[in-house]
């Protein structure tokens, strides 16, 4: 695929999240499209969004359950960007920024130095890590249905939109992570709930895969950058008008309501 289809691809993709509308996926019409052009789409995706101003909170790691693995078919999680403004402040999500928006409960790693790949392991991970806090993702595929191939999503910069960030700080010595526990309740009911284990065994598997996936290109994750480690719960479907709340085991919780 030539550099003007895969910028034309992320414009398509830019404008879709911006103007809040659902599209077809990209596979449809470009069969081509690969794992590596995938990427490709997302890092022209991401330019564009730092062209326009915003800035990068960290990378995410997405499709870490076993359960979302085998419904893609993959072997391997992917990657992509969070940025500034898609963190809310405050408890309330808007309905009307999103398109059809559903939240996974998550953990973030707070990183307070480099790590670069390739290599790493769990515990370079835990060694680097200055803070664990809780996190829920709003995911919002630019897809209509969410009905998207492996490389749609990654293209889509892995339906990134929105994150809540607890307040609730703890260094990673002292919880562990592969049995923190988490429920996930919608207008008072659990819809949801797991254990950090549900991220390849243990969250910091991810990110150290999330390292050794960026060193191909390059890349590496950089010390202050906040980091979601991939979903605990599967994602429930939100409407407006819906109470969320979290608990995390030793993290606290995260409220918010849906106008
Ligand atoms: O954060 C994630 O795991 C999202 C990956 C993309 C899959 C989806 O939109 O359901
Ligand atoms: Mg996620």
């Amino acid at each position: 695929m030539d550099k003007a289809t895969i910028k034309s691809i992320a414009q398509f993709l830019n404008s879709a999240e911006l103007e809040k509308r659902e599209v077809v996926k990209i596979t449809k019409e470009h069969t081509d499209l690969d794992v590596e052009t995938a990427y490709e789409v997302q890092e022209q995706l991401v330019l564009m969004k730092l062209e326009a101003g915003n800035e990068i909170i960290g990378p995410k790691m997405g499709l870490t359950s076993q359960a979302k693995m085998k419904q893609m078919g993959v072997e391997e999680p992917i990657y992509g960007y969070v940025f500034d403004y898609m963190v809310v402040n405050g408890d309330q999500l808007s309905m009307s920024e999103l398109i059809h928006p559903k939240v996974e409960a998550e953990v973030a790693f707070i990183m307070g130095r480099d790590v670069q790949g390739p290599n790493i392991t769990a515990e370079d991970i835990l060694a680097a890590t200055e803070y664990i806090i809780p996190a829920l993702e709003i995911i919002d595929s630019r897809y209509e249905n969410f009905n998207f191939t492996l490389p749609d999503v990654i293209a889509d910069n892995a339906s990134s939109s929105r994150v809540f960030l607890g307040t609730t700080l703890r260094r990673p010595q002292e919880l562990e992570l592969d049995l923190l526990g988490v429920t996930l309740s919608i207008n008072g009911e659990i819809r949801e709930l797991g254990a950090g284990a549900a991220i390849l065994g243990h969250p910091a598997n991810a990110i150290a895969m999330l390292a050794n996936m960026l060193a191909r290109k390059g890349l590496k994750i950089k010390a202050g950058q906040t980091i979601l480690a991939g979903a605990i719960t599967g994602a429930v479907m939100l409407q407006a008008g819906d109470t969320v709340s979290a608990k995390f085991d030793g993290l606290g919780t995260i409220d918010f309501k849906v106008k």
